[in-house]
């Protein structure tokens, strides 16, 4: 018999922070509808839905640090969009906001979901913002709703 724990995608109850980056904006507020619509329609209360804007997706972890260590919500979503530019600076924020962010989310300590498009075009971006590829903001929110109900640990989480 194969046992298996597997997260509900319930957001009843659940208290839910969103960092979400203000470059390139255009893409992140579309992100950040995607997330808050996931989130109502999983069943997360309104008011229980807190977000901050940061100027750039280098800023977004520690934001979502910040957020964690208030030790008041179930999961934290991290939304941004990284789209490369003549210069080798995409790259560089590119990789940190990936590395920061997963370090944050690998402590296990808190459930932390990454949003963060890093794409070449900004059609690229954009489909995945509500386009022809979906919205990776509302596929950020359900796996934190999901990693926010993973049952391992609870008495009877296997049975
Ligand atoms: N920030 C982004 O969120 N997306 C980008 O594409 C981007 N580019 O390409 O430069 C970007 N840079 C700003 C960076 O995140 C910081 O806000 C800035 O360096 C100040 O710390």
């Amino acid at each position: 018999m194969v046992r298996i724990a597997e997260g509900r995608l319930d957001g009843t109850g659940k208290r839910i922070g969103i960092v979400v980056s203000r470059f390139n904006q255009t893409i992140t507020e579309r992100l950040f509808d995607g997330a808050v619509d996931c989130l109502l329609r999983h069943g997360t209360e309104k008011e229980k839905i807190d977000a901050v804007r940061v100027p750039g997706a280098f800023e977004i972890a520690p934001a979502a640090k910040k957020l964690c260590d208030t030790g008041q919500y179930d999961a934290v979503i991290c939304l941004g969009a990284v789209i490369r530019g003549q210069t080798p600076h995409f790259d560089f924020v590119a990789a940190e906001v990936t590395r920061a962010v997963g370090a944050l989310a690998a402590t296990g300590g808190d459930v932390v979901s990454f949003g963060v498009l890093t794409t070449d075009t900004f059609e690229q971006a954009s489909d995945r913002a509500g386009g022809k590829a979906g919205n990776k903001g509302w596929d950020a929110a359900l796996a934190a709703l999901e990693m926010a109900n993973l049952p391992i640990g609870e008495t009877g989480s296997w049975e």
